[in-house]
C-alpha cells in the first residue's frame, strides 16, 4: 500500500486512489533505472502533501504580493537556507517550478531575443532548454552547438573552444541529460571568461552526486547553476536556481515576475526536507555507491557485449548502443519493461536513426541505489538485460516473463519508500 495512507483518497475518489495504489505497487515490483528518476523518502513525500498547497504567495520573502505570509515566509528561506549551505552558493532561488522553467529564466536574465547562447546539442547528451532547434530556447535565440568527439564520445573542450570563439554567445551552458562522464567546470569557465559569457552549468542529473562529494562541484566556476531537485538530488520535482550574488538579483527577477506566478509551497517544502536529507553522512555514502553501482553495471555490461557510449560512466548514468546487439532502442526498452526492467530509449551520439526510434538505451543507478542495491547485484541486472535483448530479438515472451518474476523476488527483499506491502 501507499505510504503514508490515502485512506480519504479511497473512500472520495476509489478510481484515482486505485490507479495511485497500483503505481506504488508498480514501482516496488520494478527496477526503476530511468537516470532522471528515483525515490524520494516518506518525509519527501507528506511535505509534498500539505495544506502548503492552499496558498498563494507571489514574490520572495518579505516582499510578497498576498497576505498571510507569516509561515510561508520561514519555509522558503528555510529550503534556501539550506541550498545554499549545501552547495556552498551565494544564493539560491527555489521558486522554479521543474528544470525547463528554471532555464528559460537564465535566458530572460541574460539574453534578448535572437541574441546568441551554447550548449550540447541534445543527440549528443544536451538538454532542450540548451537551445535545442524544436524548444523555444533554439526558435527564440540564435543557438549554436557543440558535440562530443565522435572517437572518444566524450566532450572536447577545443573545439568548445573553437566554436565559442567563432560565435562569441552571451550564455554558453554545460551539462545534459545524457552525458556519462565528468563534466569539466574549470575548463567550461576558462573558455566562458575568454569570449565574456555567462557560464550556467545545468547539473540536474548530478546535483545528488556533487551534495554528497561524488561529482566535482560547479561552485567557483560557473556563475549560474540550475538543477531539478527530483533525480540524483532525491526530492520532490522541482528546481532551483543558485547564483553568486552578482547574479542574484538578474535571476530572482527572472523567476519572478518575469516567468512565473506563485511558488508551488508544497513543493518548496518538499525541498527543505530533502536538502536536509542531502547535508547527512547517510546521503554522502548513497551518493558513492550509485557511482560505485555505475561503474559495476558499466563493467557488467560491457562484459555481455553492450557498446557503451564513451566507454563507460564516471556518474550514474550510462548510455549504451544497441546496434551492436541487433535491435534498436525502443523494442528493446520495451521488452526491459515487460522484464522489469524500466529505462528509455535514447539517441546515442552520431545516431543513424530518428529520436522517437534511436539505436540506444539510457540508463541510471539513482533509485535501485535508494532500494539498497550494491556492487554485488550488478552483473545479476547486466545479464538480465542482455538475456532480454536476446529474448525480445526471438519473441521469447516465456523468458521476459520469467525474468520479471526474477527481479520481483530480488526488489521484495528491499525496502521502498513510500510503499508497503499490505
Ligand atoms: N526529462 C529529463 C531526463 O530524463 O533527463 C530531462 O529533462
Amino acid at each position: 500500500m501507499h505510504v503514508p495512507p490515502i485512506p480519504h483518497l479511497t473512500a472520495e475518489d476509489p478510481q484515482l486512489a486505485t490507479l495511485i495504489e497500483a503505481e506504488a505497487s508498480r514501482q516496488h515490483d520494478k527496477l526503476r533505472m530511468i537516470a532522471s528518476e528515483n525515490y524520494v523518502s516518506e518525509a519527501v513525500l507528506e511535505a509534498s502533501s500539505t495544506v502548503l498547497t492552499n496558498k498563494y504567495s507571489e514574490g520572495y520573502a518579505g516582499k510578497r504580493y498576498y497576505e498571510g505570509q507569516q509561515l510561508i515566509d520561514p519555509i522558503e528561506t528555510l529550503a534556501i537556507d539550506r541550498a545554499k549551505s549545501l552547495f556552498g552558493v551565494d544564493h539560491a532561488n527555489v521558486q522554479p517550478y521543474s528544470g525547463s522553467p528554471a532555464n528559460l529564466a537564465v535566458y530572460l536574465a541574460f539574453l534578448q531575443p535572437g541574441e546568441t547562447v551554447m550548449g550540447m546539442a541534445l543527440p549528443m547528451g544536451g538538454h532542450l532548454t540548451h537551445g535545442w532547434s524544436v524548444s523555444a530556447t533554439g526558435k527564440w535565440f540564435n543557438s549554436v552547438r557543440y558535440a562530443v568527439n565522435r572517437e572518444t564520445g566524450r566532450i572536447d573542450l577545443d573545439e568548445v573552444r573553437d566554436l565559442a570563439l567563432a560565435e562569441r554567445p552571451k550564455v554558453i551552458f554545460c551539462g545534459g541529460t545524457a552525458v556519462p562522464r565528468t563534466i569539466d567546470f574549470p575548463g567550461f569557465a576558462a573558455i566562458a571568461r575568454e569570449v565574456g559569457a555567462v557560464l550556467v552549468a545545468d547539473i540536474a542529473h548530478i546535483a545528488g552526486l556533487i551534495a554528497g562529494g561524488a561529482h566535482p562541484s560547479p561552485v567557483g566556476h560557473a556563475d549560474v547553476i540550475t538543477t531539478t531537485t527530483h533525480k540524483t538530488l532525491r526530492g520532490p520535482r522541482g528546481a532551483m536556481i543558485m547564483t553568486t550574488a552578482e547574479h542574484a538579483t538578474a535571476i530572482d527577477k527572472a523567476v519572478f515576475p518575469g516567468l512565473q506566478g506563485g511558488p508551488h509551497n508544497h513543493t518548496t517544502a518538499a525541498i527543505a526536507v530533502a536538502l536536509r536529507e542531502a547535508a547527512t553522512a547517510d546521503f554522502r555514502a548513497y551518493a558513492h555507491q550509485v557511482v560505485a553501482n555505475a561503474a559495476a553495471l558499466a563493467t557488467a555490461l560491457t562484459e555481455h557485449g553492450f557498446a557503451l557510449s564513451s566507454g563507460g560512466t564516471d556518474n550514474h548514468l550510462i548510455l549504451a548502443d544497441l546496434t551492436s546487439k541487433g535491435i534498436a532502442g525502443k523494442p528493446a526498452a520495451q521488452a526491459l519493461d515487460r522484464a522489469g526492467i524500466e529505462l528509455n530509449y535514447n539517441t546515442v551520439p552520431y545516431d543513424t536513426r530518428k529520436p522517437f526510434d534511436p539505436s540506444g538505451i539510457r540508463l541510471g543507478t539513482a533509485a535501485l541505489t535508494t532500494r539498497g542495491l550494491t556492487e554485488q547485484h550488478m552483473p545479476q541486472v547486466a545479464a538480465w538485460m542482455d538475456e532480454t535483448v536476446t529474448a525480445a530479438l526471438k519473441d521469447d515472451e516465456a523468458t521476459i516473463d520469467r525474468i520479471a518474476g526474477e527481479v520481483r523476488d530480488l526488489l521484495a527483499a528491499f525496502p521502498m519508500p513510500g510503499y508497503r506491502a499490505a
